[in-house]
């Protein structure tokens, strides 16, 4: 755990973050972990724009810190090969949040997935679009604001009508979704890491184990 790090980050203090990530990759402390004290930061980032001690201005510095630390985190995940096959990825419409998402896009790559990322604020006829074009096993969506979750609903419905729901699990993630959002949406899981969604994909894109693992976390 650094504390250095989740403190700098809450502060914003950037030099001192760019710095500590540095250190730590010197030390050979996993990116993942560096990653989660990052997040850590971040939320307390969030936390202090909720009580009003941070406002808009520190929540656009927070993201461009965690950006730029997350860039220098990206030259150690090294880019894998696109064994799996594709896995589409992108942000509901309405919410421009996309360090979450590119974290899990980044790690999926790393991971021997082909990640097609359409970006943020994406409407469901681009998912609907890319569903049909890449036949992907897998979609996600990613979402950060609750006032977005109907989008998110909203879009498995549409993808629903186009007749191709079963064509491909949904996967959510982002900050403020649980297992009721997933049940609400009607999503086929939510994962709360990067790490969560390559384990839940790497069984689904491996025929066989799809559905003992599904049973396993119903
Ligand atoms: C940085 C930030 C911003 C930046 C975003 C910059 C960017 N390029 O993304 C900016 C300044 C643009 C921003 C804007 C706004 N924001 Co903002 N933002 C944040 C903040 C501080 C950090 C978010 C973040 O990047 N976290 C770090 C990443 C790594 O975490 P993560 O996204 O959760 O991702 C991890 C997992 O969730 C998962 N994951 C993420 N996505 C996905 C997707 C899939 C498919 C999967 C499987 C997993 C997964 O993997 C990641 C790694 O583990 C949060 C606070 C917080 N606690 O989250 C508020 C927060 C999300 N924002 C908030 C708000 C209110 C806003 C604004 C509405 C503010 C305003 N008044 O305008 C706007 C909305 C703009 C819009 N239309 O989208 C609120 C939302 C509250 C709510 N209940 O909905 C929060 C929670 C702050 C707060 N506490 O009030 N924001």
């Amino acid at each position: 755990m650094s504390k250095i790090l989740i403190e700098a980050m809450a502060d914003l203090n950037e030099d001192l973050v760019i710095e500590e990530v540095k250190n730590l990759m010197n030390n050979n402390v996993p990116a993942m972990d560096i990653i989660s004290y990052l997040q850590k930061g971040i939320e307390i980032v969030g936390k202090r724009f909720e009580e009003k001690i941070y406002f808009m201005s520190e929540l656009i510095i927070s993201g461009e810190i965690f950006k730029e630390a997350s860039e220098i985190l990206g030259t150690a995940i090294p880019t894998g090969t696109s064994k799996y096959g594709i896995f589409v990825i992108g942000t509901i419409y309405g919410d421009i949040h996309d360090i979450g998402k590119n974290i899990v896009s980044t790690v999926m790559s790393g991971n021997d997935f082909e990640v097609i990322d359409l970006g943020v604020d994406v409407p469901p006829e681009k998912f609907i679009e890319a569903i049909r074009n890449y036949k992907p096993k897998a979609v996600a969506i990613s979402c950060l604001l609750t006032n977005c979750f109907d989008n998110v609903k909203k879009c498995i419905e549409d993808i629903e009508a186009s007749g191709l729901r079963n064509e491909t699990k949904i996967v959510i993630g982002g900050g403020p979704l649980d297992e009721d959002t997933c049940k609400y949406v009607k999503a086929d899981v939510i994962c709360k890491t990067a790490q969560q969604t390559v384990e839940y994909c790497k069984k689904i894109y491996v025929e066989k184990k799809e559905i003992s693992y599904l049973k396993v976390i119903q």
